[in-house]
């Protein structure tokens, strides 16, 4: 019987699914391991061959797991809120969850060909409010709590309102910004409204005023890591910065925990640099510099070099700090305006990004130094960025490079305070070294530069003229979305007092909507909702709804109990299961959802909810699979299409065609015909015949028609050949390129695996005991694949799985003691081919769940060494000799062979040196 991968893979999918193969529970007999893909998002488009890469080698852990006696919890489900069926129902009217629906069966269908051993029943939609019902019911948590950082730890917001009422915040260390001092009994006689606004600025989810990315085109405001180059990252319309009030999530109090967690995850370094970056902890200190024209008013300025102090030359803050104006004096008030107004249109990024053009403008005020009284200017710049620090920085042109431009721009002086090498010329360029000497700097003259930074800040903190703060770059995240598509937040407003929903409350469903756009004054698409939209049929509840990291930043805790009523996650389940074991999913996830998950569970951690607080021990990022696309040469100003090799003869444009209609790099000019029109009616010059096109690789989409959906190689060649294949283009993290020249190798080694089976189309093995060689091969093999499967290098796998096929067949083994353990080591690899073959040799309870081979190293030990000999260290020639050869033997040997006659002469000699199992030396 030939391999028929056809009826096979159709036959196993069904039984796995009527016989639940893969369902778990919670089994204290047995290690748990929980292996996590990111689940996808359910795009219109479907799966492509890049897509499953990830969830084929977590698959093959997870079986592999199961094999090893471990409890594998292994789920899948969908990200399915979001802006693609948005758009889609805005140009449509069609309602997303109707997009939603038909891309899930889609992707399910398209999962289920591959052979993936989820436990679907555990399957759900962040869209489906028993899910997102929970979403909401987080959020309610993180709205009622604060962040005592005494305690270091979330807690209860009543615990705060508790302190309040007794002393006021008198002891609470710092006040937020802009925050007053009060006591018990002025709290106490606050009205509901001021206390709100209050406790506003402690609440982990809380509504303020914020800079955010505000996208006009995509009419919403996106987080800093959607944001690309100035761009939104899907669509790529143009963002700006914008002040607005919002919801957000207060995750920079974090910050620290976020950083110190990094260290001990196992997770690959340059994704832990990323988010250390990201978080970017700088320590420094705050300070003060007295306005000169402003009674009481003073400037304070966030460094990292206090050293530095005496260096400065002038003052500089960012367009948007808050009360500018009052910094500007009358003349200047309109060339600054319009100065602020340019800025604003500037992204951050694009401020930062290009050093060479510095813009400020003198605000007419001075400053004086805190320490040698001398007069500063105070100039607004746009390098100077308002959400970092204070807004405000110290210019000490000698020794930072965006300070020395400006600087020399606008003709500013530059003091060197710090010792540079003889040749430097600082009016040139700045010295930005973090050591050396202090010069030019009265009290810390001398002194190296740490020391001369601490001494600065304890004198300056002595005359309450500065503090040394550590600062963090995360900022705090915006979390509402002007859009339909995503989770209502569950708030209403009373008095417009923001209130949080009782439970009982909750899901708050998302409403109808006769059309998925902003409203006509420009509010969010859910104030169409109908009046009947209202808590208790009166308050409005917020129309903003969640992004898209919110659902994604705790459904790996629902996969542990998804049922679940009374609680997102029953606590029983969640001890068992614990955090994630692996997690596999694509690194451009760093900066957000990798991030954002860290915190929610940092937060239920600390709320006592679950008992970790880092979500996933091991991290891989699968490389990309990029596309091959396929490019013709149209001749320009033409529609003639000339073959690659003619393409020197004309000036040509590229084009690119689908990468089906392409075999080796020949066009199939009939396909290509009927392809598209414009290729029926062009005019051809071919070679020998032949269209020949060209290759390049780039990202794999629609729009280079070079996309290749895994159901068409399913079909060709099958779910466990498609398999195998991703595997071996290369090792798992790189990014490659996909190209179906290897397939039909690794299709070939299958079939040859399956003849093994079968002699002269019947199916054969036999019960003889295996021979040495055979159990070697055998051996060599379980101990590769066990080493490849725990480093998690699968493409070598397979080429093991070839070499001990290959050396089975030059041995001519059918035999079931090699077979056996050899098909239970593929197993994971390519599971419906194990799967019927394990059932032909007469096992009825599947593959899934037997013990995986052990290596037996008895079986490998080598009973020769082919022994370099050399004389004086020189290598002269082999022998092949028993291992068990002691050393007089071997001196026997060894001066007995004719050989070492040839190398001895006639002389002597003096000693031999024997290492056994690696060289022998013969010292002349
Ligand atoms: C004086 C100074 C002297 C500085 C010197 C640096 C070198 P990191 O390390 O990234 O935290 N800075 C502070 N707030 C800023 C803001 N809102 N926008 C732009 N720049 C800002 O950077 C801290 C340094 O960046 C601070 O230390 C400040 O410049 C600048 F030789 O102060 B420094």
């Amino acid at each position: 019987m030939d391999y028929n991968f056809e009826d096979i893979e159709r036959k196993w999918q069904k039984r796995w699914v009527v016989q639940k193969t893969f369902k778990v529970g919670e089994d204290e007999g047995k290690p748990k391991y929980y292996v996590l893909d990111m689940f996808p998002y359910p795009s219109g488009a479907g799966l492509h061959v890049g897509h499953p890469l990830g969830y084929i080698a977590s698959d093959i852990v997870a079986r592999y797991k199961r094999n090893k006696g471990f409890n594998v919890l292994h789920p899948m489900g969908y990200d399915s809120f979001g802006l693609p069926a948005e758009q889609y129902a805005i140009q449509t009217g069609q309602h997303p969850s109707i997009t939603t629906e038909t891309n899930v069966k889609r992707y399910r269908e398209q999962l289920d060909r591959m052979g993936f051993s989820f436990d679907w029943d555990r399957s759900f939609k962040t869209s489906d409010p028993e899910y997102y019902k929970w979403t909401q019911w987080i959020f309610l948590q993180l709205f009622n709590s604060w962040y005592n950082d005494k305690t270091n730890c979330a807690e209860d917001i009543q615990n705060l309102v508790a302190i309040f009422e007794r002393e006021g915040n008198e002891n609470l260390g710092a006040l937020p910004e802009g925050q007053k001092k009060f006591s018990m009994k002025e709290w106490n006689a606050y009205r509901e409204k001021d206390k709100s606004d209050i406790l506003m600025h402690y609440r982990l989810a809380y509504l303020g005023e914020a800079f955010v990315n505000w996208c006009p085109a995509l009419g919403t405001v996106l987080a800093n890591d959607e944001v690309k180059d100035g761009l939104s990252e899907r669509g790529g319309h143009l963002v700006e910065r914008k002040r607005m009030k919002q919801w957000s999530m207060r995750i920079s109090v974090y910050s620290e925990r976020l950083l110190k967690g990094l260290d001990g995850l196992d997770w690959t370094e340059s994704i832990k640099d990323a988010q250390r970056n990201w978080i970017g902890k700088s320590k420094g200190g705050e300070i003060r510099f007295k306005v000169d024209q402003a009674e009481d008013q003073f400037l304070t300025v966030f460094s990292t070099r206090p050293d530095t102090l005496y260096g400065v030359t002038f003052l500089a803050i960012a367009p948007e700090f808050e009360g500018v104006e009052k910094l500007i004096v009358e003349s200047k008030k309109q060339e600054i305006g319009e100065y602020i107004n340019r800025a604003k249109n500037r992204s951050e990024r694009d401020r930062l990004a290009d050093p060479e053009q510095v813009t400020g403008v003198f605000t007419g005020y001075y400053a004086f130094h805190p320490l040698s009284g001398k007069k500063l200017q105070i100039w607004i710049a746009d390098y100077v960025l308002v959400g970092y620090g204070t807004g405000a920085v110290m210019g000490v042109p000698a020794h930072d490079a965006r300070d020395h431009r400006f600087a020399l721009k606008f003709g500013l002086e530059i003091i060197p305070v710090i010792q540079s090498p003889p040749e430097w010329d600082i009016q040139k360029e700045a010295y930005i070294e973090q050591k050396g000497i202090c010069i030019n700097s009265e009290i810390i003259n001398g002194l190296e530069v740490p020391e001369a930074g601490g001494k600065i800040m304890e004198k300056l903190s002595e005359g309450q003229m500065g503090i040394s703060k550590v600062q963090f770059r995360l900022r705090d995240a915006v979390f509402g979305r002007q859009r339909y598509w995503g989770e209502p937040i569950p708030v209403y407003y009373e008095m417009g007092i923001p209130k949080g929903l009782p439970e009982a409350s909750l899901p708050l469903v998302l409403p109808e909507v006769d059309v998925f756009l902003p409203s006509e004054n420009g509010d969010p698409p859910l104030s169409r909702a109908q009046d009947s939209w209202k808590y208790h049929g009166k308050f409005n509840y917020e129309w903003t709804t969640m992004p898209g990291w919110a659902g994604s930043s705790w459904y790996f805790l629902r996969y542990m109990d998804p049922g679940g009523k009374e609680v997102f996650a029953r606590r029983e389940k969640v001890d068992y299961w614990g955090e994630i074991d692996l997690y596999i999913g694509g690194s451009e996830h760093t900066t957000g959802h990798l991030l954002y998950f860290r915190f929610w569970t940092k937060f239920l951690f600390d709320r006592g909810w679950i008992p970790f607080d880092e979500p996933a021990k091991k991290l891989i990022n699968q490389g990309m699979i990029q596309g091959c696309s396929c490019l013709v040469h149209r001749v320009e100003g033409s529609n003639k299409i000339v073959s690659a090799g003619l393409k020197s003869k004309y000036k040509t444009i590229k084009i690119h065609i689908d990468v089906n209609l392409v075999d080796q790099m020949q066009v199939d000019l009939a396909g290509l015909k009927s392809w598209r029109t414009d290729f029926a009616e062009a005019e051809y010059e071919l070679e020998d015949g032949k269209l020949i096109c060209e290759h390049a690789v780039e990202k794999m989409s629609k729009r280079w028609h070079n996309v290749v959906n895994p159901d068409d190689i399913c079909n060709k060649y099958g779910a466990d050949t498609l398999r195998l294949y991703e595997m071996f283009l290369g090792p798992l993290e790189q990014s490659k390129p996909w190209s179906t020249g290897g397939i039909t190798g690794v299709h070939g080694f299958l079939k040859k695996f399956w003849r093994l089976f079968y002699s002269s189309g019947t199916f054969f093995i036999t019960d003889e005991k295996a021979r040495p060689e055979e159990l070697k091969i055998l051996h060599k093999t379980i101990r590769k694949i066990s080493e490849d499967i725990e480093r998690f290098s699968f493409n070598t796998s397979v080429s093991s799985f070839m070499i001990c096929v290959n050396e089975l067949w030059d041995v001519k083994c059918c035999k079931r003691e090699i077979l056996e353990p050899l098909l239970i080591l593929l197993s994971p690899f390519a599971p419906h081919f194990s799967e019927e073959l394990w059932e032909q040799l007469g096992h009825g309870d599947g593959i899934s769940k037997v013990p995986f081979p052990l290596f037996e190293s008895k079986f490998v030990i080598e009973s020769e060494f082919n022994y370099p000999v050399s004389f004086n260290g020189k290598t002269r020639f082999y022998l092949m000799l028993p291992l068990d050869l002691d050393g007089t033997e071997v001196e026997k040997i060894v001066l007995g062979n004719e050989l070492s006659e040839k190398y001895l002469g006639d002389k002597a000699v003096r000693k031999i040196i024997f290492v056994k199992g690696k060289i022998i030396n013969v010292v002349v």
